[in-house]
């Protein structure tokens, strides 16, 4: 087989020039770099006592197995069924492999035996199972491992093949389950191991579908008509919008090299997944062997994982998306990774804050969630309001209006202290919900530009936004509820298609 690669290059070679000893090493890497497959896997039987796996919740992995035999590993997995947030606000009945979304990191060598035992607490509702990618034989395991409430199976494999592997629930209706949080990530390490590096993370994409519209706050069931359309609420990594961002941020130095173990479990959506800021050095694609170089944004394919790394050279955010926009900045396809270490100007200058870029995520939305349930209970106060307010301007208003709500001379109105905001409160809701075009005058300056409609915020939000402009900066006015824009979005023709 080596022989005949030689040979075909130097054929191709032949018309430009003679087939010199440069083609050479070339050749034997690719050779070197097939693993043989699952007939290079099974080492023999395993070495010494059975050994209990790690088992991580994201996005943590379990340290390298830095083992030179094929041993019996047990990995004790438990499947329940639980309410979380799945936004601030917002929770689902996730049902999960260890508690978690995605579910544990198994981490076992080439050539291991792995013991498995799954469990599902007396308290689900459902049967589960589990079809990892990373097992030869019928189903992954799936009809070995079918389980009742309160029951455990048990089923061993040999892990033959070396790789980044997903694994998840397989019981009918299998798009449910697997929407509803069932996947994680196995990785069989090669025999010799993965090169060292300073940071490991395990980061999982899914897609959810929700009754309520995305950020409807309460408990938000299931949507199978959603799912079955493939027209997702939410995508978001490790099972939440909030779940990598704010105080939760995966964190780093400089001058680091950064491993993470990158997972799709769909069900239905295809990530293109990138990291604003940084270029992977190193991609393993599909989670296979062979590596790709200089990548900035690789295909993560539902049900499919890839092993990235890069090396941190400049401090700062970098923002962890799928390249899919929409899903990140409408849909919760965000996390942030923190780079802490002095500043390398040689390398990148600049102060440009990336927090109007990536807008509410970088600001704690707990005030928001407080606020909609107060209001919910009906005893809103104007001061929760004005916080819910304040974290949602961020991003959402200030891109033009400002921070200090200054604006721009000549292109964006001041809201502070402005007088067309002051003077006309139903007027504001009209603005913030269909956009404004034309001349406007504000405190004697005209304006001729365009804000397009803000009809993706809800009601709540609308209001709270209103309540703190017309509160803050030196400005006094009334609080703006949320039926009142109810009211006006009602009463407003909007053009087919345009958002709720
Ligand atoms: C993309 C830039 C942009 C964004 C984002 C934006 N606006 Fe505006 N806004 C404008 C422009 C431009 C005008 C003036 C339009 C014109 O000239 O007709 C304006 C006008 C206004 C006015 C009326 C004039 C004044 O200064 O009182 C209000 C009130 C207002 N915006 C509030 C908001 C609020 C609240 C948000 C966030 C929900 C927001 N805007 C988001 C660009 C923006
Ligand atoms: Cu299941």
């Amino acid at each position: 087989m080596k022989r005949s690669l030689v040979l075909l290059a130097c054929v191709a070679a032949l018309g430009m020039s003679a087939c010199t000893k440069q083609h050479a090493p070339q050749i034997v890497q690719v050779a070197e770099a097939d693993t043989g497959g699952s007939r290079r896997g099974d080492f023999g039987p395993p070495i010494g006592e059975p050994i209990r796996a790690v088992l991580t919740s994201p996005p943590h992995v379990p340290p390298p197995t830095n083992r030179t035999h094929p041993a019996r590993v047990i990995v004790e997995l438990e499947v329940t069924e639980v309410d979380m947030e799945i936004a601030e606000g917002v929770t689902y009945t996730f049902w999960t492999f260890g508690g978690t979304v995605p579910g544990s990191f198994i981490r076992v060598r080439q050539g291991d035996t792995v013991e498995f035992h799954l469990k599902n607490h007396p308290d689900s509702k459902m049967p589960h199972n589990i079809d990892l990618h990373g097992v030869t034989g019928p189903g992954g395991g799936a009809a070995s491992t079918f389980t009742a409430p309160g029951h455990k199976s048990t089923f061993t494999f040999k892990a033959l093949n070396q790789g980044l592997y997903v694994y998840h629930c397989a019981t009918a209706p299998v798009g449910m389950h697997v929407a509803n949080g069932m996947y994680g990530l196995i990785l069989v390490e090669p025999p010799q191991g993965l090169p060292p590096v300073d940071r490991e993370f395990y980061v999982m994409q899914g897609d959810f579908y929700t009754v309520g519209k995305y950020r409807e706050k309460g408990h938000q069931p299931f949507d199978m008509q959603k799912a079955i359309d493939e027209h997702p609420t939410y995508v978001v990594f490790n099972g939440a919008e909030t779940a990598l961002t704010g105080p939760k941020a995966l964190k780093a130095k400089t001058n680091e090299t950064i491993r993470m173990y990158v997972g799709n479990g769909g069900p239905n959506l295809v990530s293109s997944f990138h990291v604003i800021g940084e270029i992977f050095d190193k991609v393993q694609y599909e989670g296979g062997t062979r590596f790709q170089e200089n990548v900035q944004t690789t295909l993560i394919p539902a049900g499919g994982a890839a092993i990235v790394e890069f090396h941190t050279e400049v401090p700062g955010n970098y923002v962890l998306v799928d390249h899919s926009i929409f899903r990140a900045f409408n849909k919760g396809a965000l996390a942030m990774l923190e780079v802490d270490g002095p500043e390398v100007p040689e390398i990148f200058t600049g102060k440009l804050q990336d927090e109007v870029y990536i807008g509410d995520k970088v600001a704690s939305l707990a005030s928001v969630a407080t606020a909609v349930q107060a209001s919910a209970q009906g005893n809103l106060t104007v001061a929760q309001q004005i916080e819910a307010g304040s974290a949602l301007y961020k991003g959402t208003c200030s891109v033009c209006h400002q921070d200090d709500g200054a604006g721009l001379p000549n292109v964006f109105p001041p809201l502070a202290k402005s007088d067309y905001l002051m003077s006309n409160p139903q007027r504001a809701i009209e603005v913030v919900l269909n956009g404004l075009s034309g001349p406007v005058t504000v405190n004697g300056s005209t304006y001729n530009s365009v804000m397009p409609p803000m009809s993706q915020l809800n009601d709540d939000e609308i209001a709270n936004i209103l309540t703190y402009a017309m509160n803050n900066w030196g400005n006094k006015g009334p609080a703006i509820t949320a039926e009142q824009v109810a009211k006006v979005r009602a009463t407003t023709k909007r053009a087919e298609g345009a958002a709720h």
